[in-house]
Order: C-alpha cells, then sequence, then structure tokens
C-alpha cells in the first residue's frame, strides 16, 4: 500500500498495482508519502479487497451515479458492473454505469467526505443493507485506488472530486433542444414526415434519430440504400427545416466478407480476442460480430475516424449504444445450451433439470461471457475483459469524442453513450437507458439526476416517456414537464412500444406537452447558461436540498432538486392533481402553464400542500434568484435573443447576476468568443433602476424584467442594454 498527498483534504491509497483507468488527470494523482490518514475508512487487512466504513444513525450517503433508489442510497446494495439491463425494477443492483463516487453526509461540518474507488472491475457498494451501521466495499482484486476526499460542504467535496476528473463534455447549444426518438423512424420518408408534422403542430424540435434501421443489415457505418436513397440529401432537408439527424452507433461490428470495418479491424489486429488468440465471436443485432479493442489507442483512433462517413453526410450528434458491451449470446454459450439441450432431450425433466435448461438459453449470464474475450494492451500482454470490463464503453466513447475532435476541432457535436464510467464525462455525455414507461421511474429520473452530475456527468436525460412498455397521455405529459429542466430532453420508445410522440395521443396531451416544449425553449439560453457555468466551476446543476440547506427536514428531502436558483418539485404520480412541498425558506412559485401568463405567489417556508393542473410546471425561485426567458420559436437557431424576460425574486435592496453566453458551437470556450450577460438591480425607498451589460457575442438588447419583492408586490420594468 501506498499514501499519495494530493492536497490538505484530499489522499489517495494506492492497494496493489491498478490498471490506469485515466479516470482522474494526471496533475491530481498526487505526492508518494509515506504515510497518510484516511479515517474513516478501513481497510481489511487480512483482504485488502474490503473497505469498511461504520454508519451512524443521521448518515446520508448521496451520489454512485447511475444506480436503482432513491438519492440517498442507505438500505441499498449496488454493483458497479456496466450491464445492458433492460429492466430497471427496485431489485437491481447494476445499470449501464459504473460511477464508483460517493458522498457520506452526517449533517455536520466535521463528518461530511467523498470516496472514489478507482477501479476497472466489478465494485459492490454495501450501504447499510448488510447492517444498518455498516457501508462495506469490495472490489474484485485487490488493485484499486481509493480517494478520500474531505470537505466542510457538500459542494466543496464535489468540486474537488470534479476538478480531479477534469471538466464534462460541452454541447452545442441545439442539444439543449427538444429532440424526438423511436426504434425506429424507418425510412428517409417517415423521418420527413415527422419533421413535417413537428412544424405543422408548432411543437419546437431540434433533433429526430435514427436507430439501427438506417445501417444496412446494422453494420456500423453503413447507410440501408432503400430505406435511406440519397442520404446527404435527405439530411439536407431536414437541416433545411431546422433538425438534426443523430445516428446510432453500436459496439459490434458484424462478421461479413467485403465489409470495410469488419476487414479492416481484422488485418489491423484492433478486435478483442478469445482465448485461442482469434478474433472473439459474439452475436448482437447483426447477428455474429466481433468487438473493436478500444483500449488498445491504435484501434481507437481507427474507429473513431469511421465517423468521418457520417459527418461528410452532414451529420453533427451521435449516440454510442450497446457498448458494456451488450452480448446476445457467445458461440460458447450458444454450444453449452445446445449440448444442454441435446442431453435434456426425452428425458422426464424434474423441476431442478428444468429451470437449469431454462436457464441456459435465458442468455443473461454476463459473468461468464465477459470472461471469455482478452484486450491487448501496449506491452503486448493480454488482459481478460472482465478484469477491465468497466471502462469499455468509456474508451468506444472516447473513441468518437477523438474522432471527432479531429474532423472538425472548432466544433462542438453532440455525443453520448449508455455505457460509462467516471472520466467519460469528458469526452461526452449519456442517457440512462431503457427505462419503462412507469411512473416510478420519472422519481428514479429526477433522483439520478445529482449523483450523475457529481461524476462529471452534466448533459444527461432518460428516455422521456419511458423506453420500454407503453405510456399514456398523462404519463408523457407529466414526464416531459420535469424533462423541461434535464440537458437532455430526448422522448424515445422502443420498437414494441405504442407511439409516443406528442400528438401520439389525445388533443389535450398535444396542447400540455407543447407547452412543455414551448416552455423549454423559453428557458434554453438560461439553462446552458446555468449549465456551462456548471461544468466551467465544478458545480452541479441538479443539486439534492442539503447542498444549500442543511436542517434535518431538508436533508431528506428525496423528490425535490435545486437547479440553479430555481427549485424544482415535479409531479410524478399518476392521477394526481398537486403534490406536497417542503419549502425551506420563502420562495417565488410560479406555476407554469403558457409561460407567457405570469402570475406568482410568495410561498413561506415550511410545507405546503400545492395544486397542480395537467397542463401545469410547478417552480420555486429561491430569494435573489433571477429566471431568464427567451421566446421559443421552432428551432434553437431560430431563437431571437434580442428581447429577454427574466422574473426576478428580490429579497434584498440590490442584486447582481451573471448568466453565462457564447456562439453555442465552437469546440473549447476558452478559445471561442464568450462571455457574460450582467445584470444589476437596485431598490432605494421602493424605486427601481436595472443595468445591463454583456460581452459582444451575446445578442441580447433588452429585458423586460418582473421584479418582485418579500412583500410580493411586483414592479415591471425594461432594462436596455448600456
Ligand atoms: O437491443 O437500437 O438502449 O435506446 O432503441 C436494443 C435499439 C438496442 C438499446 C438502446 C435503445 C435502442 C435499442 N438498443
Amino acid at each position: 500500500m501506498q499514501y499519495y498527498k494530493i492536497n490538505t483534504s484530499t489522499w489517495r491509497l494506492r492497494v496493489g498495482s491498478p490498471f490506469e483507468t485515466e479516470a482522474v488527470l494526471p496533475e491530481y494523482l498526487g505526492e508518494a508519502v509515506k504515510t497518510g490518514d484516511l479515517s474513516p475508512l478501513r481497510i481489511n487487512r487480512d483482504d485488502p479487497r474490503r473497505i469498511r466504513i461504520s454508519l451512524l444513525p443521521e448518515d446520508i450517503v448521496l451520489g454512485l451515479g447511475q444506480n436503482m433508489r432513491g438519492m440517498n442510497k442507505r438500505g441499498g446494495i449496488y454493483d458497479s458492473w456496466c450491464y445492458d439491463e433492460a429492466n430497471h425494477s427496485p431489485h437491481k443492483r447494476s445499470l449501464y454505469g459504473a460511477h464508483n463516487f460517493f458522498i457520506l453526509d452526517g449533517g455536520t461540518p466535521e463528518r461530511r467526505f467523498g470516496v472514489f474507488v478507482d477501479f476497472p472491475g466489478k465494485v459492490s457498494f454495501d450501504v447499510g443493507y448488510t447492517r444498518n451501521d455498516t457501508l462495506e466495499i469490495v472490489t474484485a482484486e485487490a488493485d484499486y485506488d481509493l480517494y478520500l476526499i474531505r470537505g466542510e460542504e457538500l459542494s466543496a467535496i464535489t468540486a474537488s472530486f470534479r476538478r480531479m476528473i477534469g471538466r464534462p463534455y460541452l454541447p452545442p447549444r441545439w442539444a439543449l433542444g427538444y429532440q424526438q426518438s423511436r426504434w425506429g423512424y424507418d425510412s428517409a420518408a417517415e423521418v420527413e414526415a415527422l419533421g413535417r408534422r413537428f412544424r405543422e403542430e408548432g411543437i419546437p424540435c431540434d433533433a429526430i434519430y435514427l436507430d439501427i434501421e438506417y445501417m444496412e443489415r446494422y453494420k456500423d457505418f453503413s447507410i440501408h440504400p432503400e430505406r435511406f436513397p440519397d442520404f446527404a440529401a435527405h439530411v439536407a432537408r431536414m437541416g433545411a427545416m431546422g433538425f438534426r439527424l443523430v445516428p446510432i452507433i453500436d459496439a459490434g461490428v458484424k462478421i461479413e466478407e467485403g465489409y470495410d470495418v469488419y476487414e479492416e479491424g481484422v488485418a489491423a489486429g484492433y478486435f478483442c480476442s478469445a482465448e485461442s488468440g482469434e478474433d472473439f465471436v459474439a452475436a448482437v443485432w447483426p447477428g455474429k460480430c466481433h468487438f473493436p479493442d478500444f483500449l488498445n489507442p491504435l484501434a481507437r483512433r481507427w474507429f473513431g475516424s469511421k465517423y468521418r462517413m457520417l459527418t461528410e453526410a452532414g451529420i453533427e450528434g451521435f449516440w454510442n449504444d450497446m457498448n458494456e458491451p451488450a452480448i446476445f449470446y457467445t458461440e460458447e454459450g450458444m454450444a453449452e445450451a445446445m449440448e444442454l439441450a441435446e442431453a435434456s432431450k426425452g428425458k422426464n425433466l424434474g423441476v431442478n433439470d428444468f429451470f437449469a435448461l431454462r436457464e441456459k438459453f435465458a442468455f443473461d449470464d454476463p459473468e461468464e461471457d465477459f470472461k471469455r474475450f482478452y484486450h491487448r494492451l501496449p506491452d503486448g500482454s493480454r488482459i481478460r475483459h472482465d478484469r477491465v470490463h468497466n471502462i469499455y464503453g468509456f474508451n468506444m466513447t472516447r473513441a468518437a469524442a477523438e474522432g471527432l475532435k479531429e474532423i472538425d476541432p472548432g466544433k462542438r457535436y453532440l455525443l453520448f453513450s449508455r455505457s460509462s464510467y467516471v472520466g467519460m464525462h469528458r469526452y461526452s455525455g449519456l442517457w440512462t437507458g431503457d427505462n419503462s414507461s412507469w411512473w416510478e421511474h420519472i422519481l428514479l429520473n429526477i433522483q439520478m439526476m445529482p449523483a450523475l452530475n457529481m461524476c462529471g456527468f452534466l448533459y444527461a436525460g432518460a428516455d422521456i416517456g419511458g423506453h420500454m412498455h407503453d405510456a399514456n397521455g398523462d404519463l408523457v405529459t407529466r414526464w416531459t414537464q420535469f424533462g423541461v429542466f434535464t440537458p437532455l430532453f430526448r422522448n424515445h420508445a422502443t420498437r414494441q412500444a405504442r407511439e409516443q410522440e406528442p400528438f401520439a395521443y389525445d388533443e389535450e396531451t398535444l396542447k400540455r406537452v407543447r407547452r412543455a416544449i414551448q416552455f423549454r425553449y423559453a428557458l434554453l439560453p438560461w439553462l446552458y447558461g446555468e449549465l456551462m457555468r456548471a461544468a466551467l466551476s465544478e458545480e452541479l446543476l441538479f443539486k439534492p436540498l442539503s447542498f444549500a440547506y442543511e436542517d434535518e427536514r431538508s436533508r431528506r428531502v428525496d423528490d425535490q432538486l435545486l437547479l440553479g436558483s430555481l427549485m424544482i418539485a415535479p409531479i410524478y404520480t399518476e392521477n394526481a392533481r398537486g403534490r406536497f412541498v417542503h419549502l425551506p425558506e420563502t420562495m417565488l412559485f410560479w406555476k407554469v402553464g403558457d409561460y407567457h401568463e405570469k402570475e406568482f405567489e410568495l410561498l413561506s417556508a415550511g410545507d405546503h400542500w400545492i395544486a397542480v393542473e395537467m397542463d401545469q410546471i410547478p417552480l420555486f425561485i429561491r430569494p435573489q434568484g433571477v429566471l431568464v426567458l427567451a421566446s421559443h420559436a421552432d428551432c434553437e437557431a431560430e431563437q431571437d435573443y434580442a428581447e429577454l424576460e427574466a422574473v426576478v425574486y428580490m429579497s434584498e435592496d440590490q442584486l447582481d447576476y451573471r448568466l453565462y453566453w457564447d456562439d453555442g458551437i465552437a469546440s473549447s470556450p476558452k478559445a471561442a468568443r464568450h462571455g457574460v450577460l450582467e445584470l444589476e438591480i437596485n431598490r432605494n425607498k421602493g424605486t427601481y433602476s436595472a443595468r445591463l451589460t454583456a460581452a459582444a457575442v451575446c445578442p441580447v438588447e433588452r429585458i423586460q424584467l418582473y421584479i418582485i419583492d418579500s412583500q410580493g408586490f411586483t414592479t415591471q420594468l425594461t432594462v436596455a442594454r448600456s
């Protein structure tokens, strides 16, 4: 064991000789020191795979990224083990990502710390599940880096961690528009009709997704010649209507003679190998596939360069799927199953034999499949996949990001991945995979956002309306009303599900969903500014209430979030026409229906029942909070930001507000022309004065202010840029 001091509050303990994951930036690996203090973490001397922390009754555990259960993870057990899990039921221990960071918060500055376990294989977190008073971490091997980050405030701990893992991926501004997806829109004609429908219905939308059917026989970097003839012309026609198309890329590469990606990969040795040394074979959508060895930098470079085939056709965004990697079956697994079937033939199967046979044909034992293939390391040695499993999807998406950077270094592309590990956030965002059209999954979406933010995944979102199973109009309405606040705002559903577009239900649903999406576009410059600020300053976009309010009541709120100067309290239960909400202090309450109608109410600290109709989005502006609003257009590019509005809850006589602004597309905000919009408001004996300044890149000319004071009086004022 070797201690490293990173700074006065952060330590690293290296146990064994871990595989370098590249989650933490090299400059934060610290300096080797003789001894260190990692209390209250206790490492088992006889079995260093086991790390324990005693839990006190008041301890809350936040984090662990993409996982089931509430914001407070206490009471559950979680395995970091990236898996193609399409059934997100409460007992599931693993989803698609491995996000091994959590914070323990005892409610006082003395008892707050963050822990990161950097290990690319399986890690289990038993958070008071086996014993209520014990948190136990178990890594598959005794080779890992353990980080302890102390801090008096929760936000200081997350900021320290975020600094260590580096700045998050920055999406282009258009990627904050509404996005419509379905598995799948099967032809260019269908996609174009869908685009026209959005425009006819007056629903703003920036992107339409292409699922696996756009490919020829599910081959990456191919286009189906009959379904999507003259692809570039189709992309251009959609572009003229204000839509970007976002194609899917899968991890598995089809084995097919004459297919360039397959042949190049085989010739160069870029695929993962089986134990025998031959290229590893497993089946996914295209049938039998090879899997690019994304741990090999040369293979990464090669795969990343393939995206050019699509960018040359005008594509500016991608989603990387099936990169845990998902495996339907391996040849070995199939052979074993067939053997068992043969052996069972004609037999009178007892209950045990019958279930063993059935299980064998379920093909859902990833433990076995992940032990069947290998990666080649730069020194020529091989490492079995399961030992580095959790960084496979990360490196596929890194390949894409590095490829896109080479294709156009001056431009931000939309990119997100299904599988992830901490560190991937520097290259892309993520979506949370195959959730279901269940009300419970709106709540799960709400609760997961801050945990993802802690690991740097700011550009994130769930399939709005739910992926698996059928949604009704109310579910899509309420989910869209929460999605209005998530950076990735995409409605997506599986092939087997009922249609889920805003117009798939009745007129009332259409009206409500349209209003919500229009409101999102009104929020767009504000949300973009908040996202960029969070990304550039190591802050969270979504925070649990405990980040700002330390009282016991607020610490345990599990279904409200802080978002910039807002607090949101989404409705996530069916047939509800309101909900209970906890206010740690007086806030300005706005039930947003048509966002042009501005009716506000001051709500005092305490617990309230708020009535919320089906077409309303409840939101709360915190004291000294400013919510900037634009007017919606059909798509982001058409929005006119010259005239804005702002709702201000001015509890003091003086207020300063800064909103980040840039051109929304240049790759590096340091190099880009960027700046801020600055608003200053003063109140003197009941009279208001305001000043607006803005950087050159910001087109804002005037803001119509709605200033509400602590007595609830509203003053309207227009301020022009000086
Ligand atoms: O085996 O491409 O999570 O969003 O629609 C399913 C089809 C593969 C899983 C993704 C989902 C996508 C689907 N994919």
